[in-house]
């Protein structure tokens, strides 16, 4: 007899789905229904992502006498997190990028990023906030490694993301210092962490709970890089139904499905001047009579991200859509 179950997604390799089921700790292996894979070939032509299911979904699975399970239903996503997938050979369709989803019905997305070893790189966050923004999820800053803030250019960091309205914590796995303040955050929400290579997503995860023995990685003596460590999304469960999950290091992050003139919408400090600019059409670049431009004049906006905002615009492709 089979017997219907619903359950989350909580890590995808290739053709194995785990589902975390009500109830039960230990992920159940599904694979997928025949139909979804039927629908996804049919629809090939006009295919725009490259998943069809992904951590954080809600499904429905029928359990085999196996303990293995097989995907009947997957659930309309609240929201998800996504971004342009890479370019692969005979992925794209007359040349357009496919989306990447990265995960789904999610209450917060952690940006980290480290002080050092990797450098802070504000061109790296402010692409990721525009991914985040554009999914409309609520974003926390974390600025960690500040063990490692020998220079103290962290403060002013903070400074300028809190001044936009993001919440931004500063953190260290040596210090412990955020740890309980980022803790106390997540507490009975779906939370993700993303960001490059070797910034301590994993570190913190552990740090905060311990007992979870998510592996962590070197920084390269040579690069100061991450090494590319976590290697899949996983979502895990604690006791107090809070949902972490943690993501491979992004190598490269386009935002997906943004036409160039929302680009300054997800540059939330922008809002209160777009309005102002004499042609509704600009994009805030070189248009005469930009109420951005001049903000950034005035010192109202931060260079640093006017100078992202205008790198983003750059990258953005017109996109097709048919
Ligand atoms: N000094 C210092 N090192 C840290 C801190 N947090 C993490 N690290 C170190 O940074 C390295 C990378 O940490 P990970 O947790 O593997 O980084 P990650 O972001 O998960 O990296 P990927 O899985 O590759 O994306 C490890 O050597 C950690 O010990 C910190 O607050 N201070
Ligand atoms: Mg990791
Ligand atoms: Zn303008």
């Amino acid at each position: 007899m089979e017997k219907c179950i619903k359950g989350i997604i909580c890590r995808a390799e290739s053709k194995d789905f785990y589902v975390l089921a009500e109830g039960n700790d230990e992920p159940v292996r599904c694979s997928l229904r025949g139909k979804f894979k039927k629908d996804f070939h049919l629809k090939k032509d006009k295919l725009f992502h490259t998943d069809i299911t992904v951590v954080g979904d809600y499904v429905e699975f029928d359990l085999n006498e196996d303990g293995t399970g097989v995907i009947i239903r997957i659930d309309k996503r609240n929201n998800y997190l996504s971004r342009k997938a890479i370019k692969l050979r005979g992925a794209s369709y007359r040349g357009e990028r496919l989306e990447q989803i990265i995960a789904s019905n999610i209450d917060n997305i952690f940006i980290i990023c480290s002080v050092s070893k990797p450098p802070f790189n504000n061109k790296v966050v402010d692409r990721l906030i525009v991914a985040a923004e554009s999914a409309k999820i609520n974003i926390v800053l974390i600025i960690n490694k500040l063990d490692l803030d020998h220079e103290k250019t962290a403060a002013e960091w903070i400074k300028l993301y809190s001044s936009i309205g993001y919440k931004v914590i500063g953190t260290s796995k040596i210090t412990g210092e955020g740890i309980s303040e980022v803790k106390e955050l997540l507490s009975a929400k779906k939370n993700l962490f993303w960001g490059q290579s070797g910034v301590g997503k994993s570190s913190l995860l552990n740090k905060m709970f311990p007992g979870i023995n998510l592996i962590t990685g070197d920084i390269s003596e040579y690069t100061d890089r991450g090494t590319h460590t976590t290697v899949t999304s996983v979502m895990l469960k604690m006791e107090d139904g809070t949902y972490i999950i943690d993501t491979p290091g992004i190598r490269e992050i386009d935002p997906y499905g943004i036409k160039k003139e929302d680009v300054g919408h997800y540059f939330l400090e922008f809002s209160e001047y777009i309005n102002e600019c004499r042609f509704n059409t600009c994009t805030h670049n070189h248009e005469p009579g930009c109420a951005v431009i001049e903000a950034v004049e005035q010192g109202n906006i931060s260079p640093e991200r006017y100078e992202s905002y205008l790198r983003i615009l750059d990258t953005t492709e017109e996109d097709i859509f048919f």
